[in-house]
């Protein structure tokens, strides 16, 4: 796939995107990426980006042509048809799924908009405008980085493994699994010792299983009881929740406050 970038911050874009599994995808050729300055598509000789409201009111708001001719440009090179996000808290809400939908379009290409927002009229060329969450940001660059590097983990070969993407707990609508790693002991605070649970020495493989798939159970349910509506649970899991569910209704705690 290709994921064009139109900004007014290029080198903030590009440096996050040197980073990581998304720019060793980036620098094999896996994924095709470029990041445009949109002064490179004003016409004066200031390279003016943003003009004042009309009707008045504070802040400026980006200027149309810059931005068709970007969309022009990339069109020409990228071929049709484009999928033209722009970054709006006004957008619809990005989710794992709608990233996954996402990852399987050819041509992406990110706007990102900066100051009060960007001319009405830039809409006829958007496919969709996307919101990451409900809070204010200075512009659209951090949510379409976002965007960039959930949808680029779906695409095949840019995570080594195509099974951890796939098993991805969000990708099955649940909360994940504690984790632990080395070593055995640490000391917390006031040196109470701090374990690995014990299961997960054991080497029991089918009983670490089972308990990883309470705790991510027990875990949604204590903190996004509203993803369990929409998640993909096997057979174990379901009966996993229907044991928790009925231990919550008789006022059984599990230590999860
Ligand atoms: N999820 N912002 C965009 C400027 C702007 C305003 C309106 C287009 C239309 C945001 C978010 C976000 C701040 C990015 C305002 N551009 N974008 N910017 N939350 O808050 O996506």
């Amino acid at each position: 796939m290709t994921i064009d970038v139109v900004t007014i911050f290029p080198t903030m874009v590009e440096a996050v995107l040197q980073a990581g599994v998304v720019g060793r995808a980036i620098a094999g050729g896996t994924l095709d990426v470029k990041v445009r300055d949109l002064r490179d598509f004003t016409s004066d000789r200031h390279r003016v980006v943003d003009d004042v409201p009309y009707g008045g009111g504070p802040g400026m708001v980006l200027k149309p042509e810059p931005i068709f001719r970007a969309l022009d440009a990339i069109e020409a090179e990228r071929g049709a048809p484009l999928t033209v996000l722009l970054l709006s808290p006004q957008g619809r809400r990005l989710t794992q799924a709608w990233a996954e939908e996402l990852s399987r379009a050819a041509h992406v290409v990110l706007l990102c908009g900066r100051y009060e927002g960007v001319d009405e009229r830039v809409s006829a060329r958007v496919t969709e405008e996307v919101s990451i969450g409900d809070y204010v940001l200075s512009g659209g660059e951090l949510p379409a980085l976002v965007v960039l590097d959930t949808v680029a983990r779906q695409v095949p070969g840019v995570v080594g493994d195509d099974q951890s993407v796939a098993e991805d707990s969000f990708s099955r609508g649940l909360l994940d699994h504690p984790h632990y790693t080395r070593p055995v002991e640490v000391e917390g605070r006031d040196g109470t010792p701090l374990r690995v649970p014990e299961v997960l020495l054991s080497g029991h493989h089918a009983e670490i299983r089972r308990w990883r798939k309470r705790e991510a159970v027990g875990r949604t349910l204590a903190r996004r009881p509203d993803l369990l509506a929409g998640a993909a649970l096997d057979e174990d899991e379901r009966d996993i929740l229907r044991e928790l569910v009925a231990e919550r209704d008789r006022g059984v705690g599990d230590g999860r406050d």
